[in-house]
């Protein structure tokens, strides 16, 4: 038994798009939370330590952390080909991936937007938008997907955030193109459906 918990036009929206690429069977629970603007409420019903979406419940155990979730999901579901498995070539890339987005990314994005963008003792051990502009681009300029040939769930962490607000990721046509691609996904659009309770 799989349960998101989750807020409209949130984090855990991209794991409704994960659940949907995987064909799950799974719940949504949706919860009200703080948002950056100070409205809405802290959710009672919600078991993340935090108050936070995402939050996954499977068969009673707690999973947060997009990244985390993002792992677990497609450590249970092998057959949906959405990441490499232990032991299979590009295990490593994705597990990179997935950490340097929570460890690196998220962080310089944050420093950037609340001003402390060039702050050097962060810069030494983050690195700079500059830099990190410059290894998605990098890769993304020899490649349709941050993997390589093939859509992985890496994609759907990055391309997420690119879709909900265009300048998180570098500018230019090789991203517009990447989140272009990745835009087209059906279970995008199934996700989308589900982002918000049926009655609102
Ligand atoms: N690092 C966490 C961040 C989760 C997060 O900040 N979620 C926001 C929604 S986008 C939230 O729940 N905010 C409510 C609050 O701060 O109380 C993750 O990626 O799962």
């Amino acid at each position: 038994m799989l349960t998101l918990y989750h807020a409209p036009q949130s984090r855990s929206s991209r794991i409704v798009w994960l659940l949907e690429e995987l064909g799950a069977d799974y719940d949504i629970a949706y919860m009200n939370i703080v948002r950056a603007d100070g409205s809405g409420a802290a959710d009672a019903g919600n078991p993340h330590p935090d108050k936070k979406v995402p939050a996954l419940v499977h068969d009673g155990e707690l999973v947060t952390e997009s990244t985390a979730i993002m792992l677990y999901l497609t450590d249970l579901f092998p057959d949906a080909a959405l990441a490499p498995q232990v032991g299979k070539a590009g295990r490593g890339a994705y597990l990179t991936w997935l950490a340097y987005y929570s460890g690196v990314m998220e962080p310089v994005l944050n420093h950037q937007f609340v001003g402390l963008d060039g702050h050097e003792g962060l810069a030494r051990t983050f690195r700079s938008r500059k830099e990190l502009d410059a290894r998605i681009l990098g890769t993304l300029e020899g490649a349709p997907y941050i993997m390589g040939e093939a859509f992985t769930a890496a994609d759907l962490l990055f391309a997420s955030l690119g879709h909900v607000v265009r300048e998180m990721l570098p500018a230019g046509d090789t991203v517009d193109a990447y989140l272009a691609r990745c835009a087209d996904r059906p279970a995008l659009a199934a996700a989308r459906a589900k982002d918000s309770p049926p009655s609102a």
